[in-house]
């Protein structure tokens, strides 16, 4: 995004010129923090924060999780990226995660956050985050803070309206950013044959009331337009699921002008309880395709991973009752629902207002049929018919709205680069707030949810300039917090993030940590490679597999002097950690392994492949500092050449060197 963003911040520039427009960007260190800033966000040293923020981390394809109000790093969680500091995607354990159709993807560009609901409240269970590249959504469970399931969304390219949530978390949806030819049509079709060959979808993914785990309940056809962002219906628009789109010239080139023709665009209304019908009366096609569903089993410390090869499609041509395009002006971004679920905003990237929908006239244009004829077979309701008011010269490139307790709304704007908060019912601005600089979304606890905690906001900026020391051609990007509990929004405090910074959500801390899991209990590891005592350590050989089934306990791994491999031989070093104590991992690390360390905790197995590619003795060690002889964790590992007749010998504690053959160098 940030590209197409800085295009556009070019284009209005180029295009208007205007001095106004110049000055309202802010020039220059700026701190407007008022006297008692310092005091709001201190949290005393051992002191808890009241809020976990989850925010996601943009091309780093991490989330991080930072305690609000003090802005503090807790955790970085590996989700669509390897993560070497925790050996997530390499492990032989964690690698299947990371698997697609397309092979071992390691990497990917995580925009949104969504946290699992009950009743439209926030219920601590899980994160779900969107892979915007290979397209993906990912569980994290916030029992363990790690990813927990992948699946990937086929008959999509670009999963960028994603993984928005439904009230009891009956669903996240995916909505595909490019139209493309379908899966399993010809896909080698010449580009500017786009309006015939190419089509959009949106996903709805199921999540398991009890163990979370997702599938794809149905799939529907949409025109070749561009899904950008999406909402939830909550309380009476309940069974609704709303999306934006831009693109609907249906350019194949040069977007930045070509998408950018037409007045309005619009904001999609899928009545998902309508489609459910629909799928139960076989309305649906079974559709050939080829996805993987990757699930990480907590007992067998082991991620499987298994490709899918069906999915269910509705024609929202064909099927009635289920489709209504709402006209929303100049390619909106953010679409978003109040509290109440009564209210739809609309955030038209290059449009001077905000639209406001009304649920209810929404309903009522349904009804009575009021039409302004169809879009590829979609019935378009008039826009004055379903218009609540329009917020009348908010500010520049309207991005994203969050909401309070209270009634209000919190937009963000990119171009001019502020916060304006107004009244959801008047449509009235009653404050505006600059942020350093070119605001992406906003997160207020609570704010997506029925029922949102308010107090804070927190602004995740794109550029940040002059705000932190330098370090080099790339800046730091940041995230500034707000205090909104008055009148009038006050800037408490700048603190960087990781990666990109896009959308982010914030929850009271009770309703995770009462959750939080301190150990996995050893008598419930499953993992078939397990050593379940120090006495089950042991090295077999298979062929030219080596496994060694080691334990670690503070401060000695078992074994740790291993002889008898063979250059040739691949090893897995299949490590047990035996202690059962909270935030005691350790760490397992072998010189000269292409791969990364393993970081395993307490009760957990991990497994290390290495593939020795010279003869000698190697170091083996502990990285994760864990008593007061955490450096005295350590061992050897002896490397023979092919052929050579050293037997496999292992050992811990033995006074006099392990046996050895005349063979020896
Ligand atoms: S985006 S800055 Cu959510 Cu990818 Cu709006
Ligand atoms: Cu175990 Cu350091």
């Amino acid at each position: 995004m940030k590209p197409s963003f800085k295009n556009l911040l070019l284009l209005v520039f180029a295009a208007s010129a205007l001095p106004w427009l110049q000055s309202c960007k802010p020039k220059g260190t700026q701190s407007a923090v008022s006297g008692d800033a310092a005091s709001k966000v201190y949290v005393a040293p051992g002191k808890y924060d009241e809020f976990y923020n989850f925010v996601s981390g943009g091309f780093s394809g991490q989330m991080s999780v930072y305690g609000i109000p003090s802005g503090r790093l807790f955790r970085v969680i590996p989700v669509f990226s390897v993560d070497p500091e925790k050996g997530y995607g390499y492990s032989e354990e964690s690698k299947p995660m990371l698997n697609t159709s397309h092979g071992f993807v390691p990497w990917d560009d995580l925009h949104h956050i969504a946290l699992s609901q009950t009743d439209g409240i926030h219920d601590g269970r899980w994160a779900f985050g969107n892979g915007n590249n290979t397209p993906r959504i990912a569980r994290v469970d916030l029992k363990t803070f790690r990813t927990a399931e992948i699946i990937e969304i086929p008959n999509s390219a670009g999963n960028h309206s994603s993984p928005f949530i439904t009230e009891n978390s009956e669903y996240v949806v995916a909505g595909t950013r490019f139209s493309v030819p379908m899966d399993n049509s010809n896909g080698d079709v010449a580009i500017n044959t786009y309006k015939a060959n190419f089509k959009g979808t949106v996903s709805f993914i199921a999540v398991d009331k009890t163990t979370g785990n997702m599938n794809i309940a149905f799939q529907i056809q949409m025109p070749g337009i561009n899904f950008d962002l999406a909402r939830a219906g909550k309380g009476k628009s309940h069974g609704w699921m709303f999306f934006s789109c831009y693109n609907s010239e249906k350019a194949n080139t040069l977007l930045e002008i070509n998408a950018s023709q037409k007045d309005k665009d619009f904001i999609i209304a899928v009545n998902w309880k309508k489609a459910e019908e629909y799928v139960k009366a076989g309305k649906g096609k079974k559709v050939p395709v080829k996805y993987a569903h990757n699930i990480y089993d907590e007992q067998k410390h082991m991620a499987t991973s298994v490709i899918e090869k069906e999915v269910i499609m509705l024609d929202s041509k064909e099927l009635a009752d289920m489709v209504y395009m709402m006209p929303c002006p100049k390619s909106p971004h953010g679409c978003d629902t109040d509290p109440t679920g009564e209210y739809i905003v609309g955030s038209g990237k290059l449009a001077a207002m905000i639209p406001v929908f009304s649920f209810t006239k929404m309903q009522e244009a349904i009804a009575s049929k009021n039409f302004d004829g169809e879009y590829d077979g979609i019935p378009v309701l008039k826009y004055d018919a379903v218009l609540h008011g329009e917020v009348k010269k908010p500010g520049l490139g309207p991005l994203h709205t969050e909401f309070d307790d209270k009634g209000f709304a919190y937009t963000s704007f990119f171009v001019s680069s502020e916060v304006v908060k107004w009244n959801v019912k008047t449509l009235e601005v009653v404050d505006r707030v600059k942020t350093f600089y070119s605001v992406g979304h906003l997160s207020v606890p609570g704010g997506p949810t029925k029922k949102p905690w308010g107090k804070y906001m927190i602004a995740y900026n794109k550029i940040t300039k002059d705000r932190y020391l330098p370090t080099g051609p790339e800046l730091a990007q940041s995230a500034q917090l707000y205090d909104i509990s008055g009148e009038k929004m006050k800037l408490l405090l700048d603190f960087p993030t990781i990666g990109e910074p896009h959308y982010a959500e914030a929850i009271p801390a009770d309703l995770v940590v009462k959750n939080s899991q301190k150990i996995y209990k050893i008598e419930d590891n499953k993992n078939p490679y397990a050593a379940l005592g120090d006495n089950f350590a042991r090295v077999e050989r298979k062929g030219n597999e080596v496994h060694v089934y080691m334990t670690s306990i503070r401060s000695h791994f078992t074994p740790d002097n291993i002889e008898g491999v063979k250059m040739g031989d691949v090893v897995y070093f299949h490590v047990t950690n035996l202690e059962q104590d909270w935030d005691v991992p350790h760490g397992f690390a072998v010189k000269g392994a292409n791969n990364a360390e393993l970081l395993i905790m307490p009760g957990e197995t991990q497994t290390l492949a290495w593939k020795p590619e010279r003869v000698g003795v190697f170091p083996i060690y502990c990285t994760d500092f864990c008593s007061a002889l955490h450096q005295e964790m350590q061992g050897y590992i002896r490397v023979s050449p092919a052929g050579s007749n050293v037997p496999i010998s292992f050992s811990t504690g033995k006074k006099e060197p392990v046996a050895t053959t005349a063979t020896e160098k």
